[in-house]
C-alpha cells in the first residue's frame, strides 16, 4: 500500500491503531461468525473525506479520509488516484465528500465520488 502524503504521520497512525485492529479481528474470529466471502458485495459503502488538494489534470487527489472499511484503512491523509469524470465539476478543495476507494495494480483509486451538501 502506497502512503504518497505524510508517511510519518501515516505510519504514526498505523502504529497506534494497529494493535486495536489487531484485537477487533481477534474478537471477530473468536465469535465463530462465517468469513466474509471473497465475492465482492453488491452494496458499496462509502467512505467520508475532505479535499486537500486537488489535481483534475494529474488525476490525482489529495484526502483526509475517516475509516476506508473495505482497505483496512484507518482515518489519514492520504493521495489517491483517479481518472477523468470520477470526481464531480462542482468539488473543489475544502470540500467533504463521500467516496469510493479500491487498490487497483497495487495503486489506490478513488471510483466514485460523491459531494455532501
Ligand atoms: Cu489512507
Amino acid at each position: 500500500m502506497k502512503h504518497l502524503v505524510l508517511p510519518a504521520i501515516a505510519a504514526a497512525a498505523f502504529a497506534f491503531v494497529l494493535p486495536p485492529a489487531i484485537a477487533q479481528d481477534h474478537e471477530h474470529s473468536s465469535h465463530g461468525a462465517p468469513a466474509a466471502p471473497a465475492a465482492k458485495p453488491t452494496s458499496q459503502p462509502l467512505s467520508e473525506g475532505t479535499v486537500r488538494r486537488l489535481d483534475r489534470a494529474a488525476g490525482s487527489v489529495t484526502l483526509t479520509h475517516g475509516p476506508i472499511e473495505n482497505l483496512g484503512m484507518s482515518a489519514m491523509t492520504m493521495t489517491f488516484t483517479f481518472k477523468k469524470g470520477v470526481v464531480p465539476a462542482s468539488v473543489k478543495e475544502g470540500d467533504k465528500i463521500r467516496f469510493r476507494a479500491e487498490e487497483k495494480k497495487g495503486q489506490l483509486v478513488v471510483v466514485r465520488v460523491e459531494a455532501v451538501k
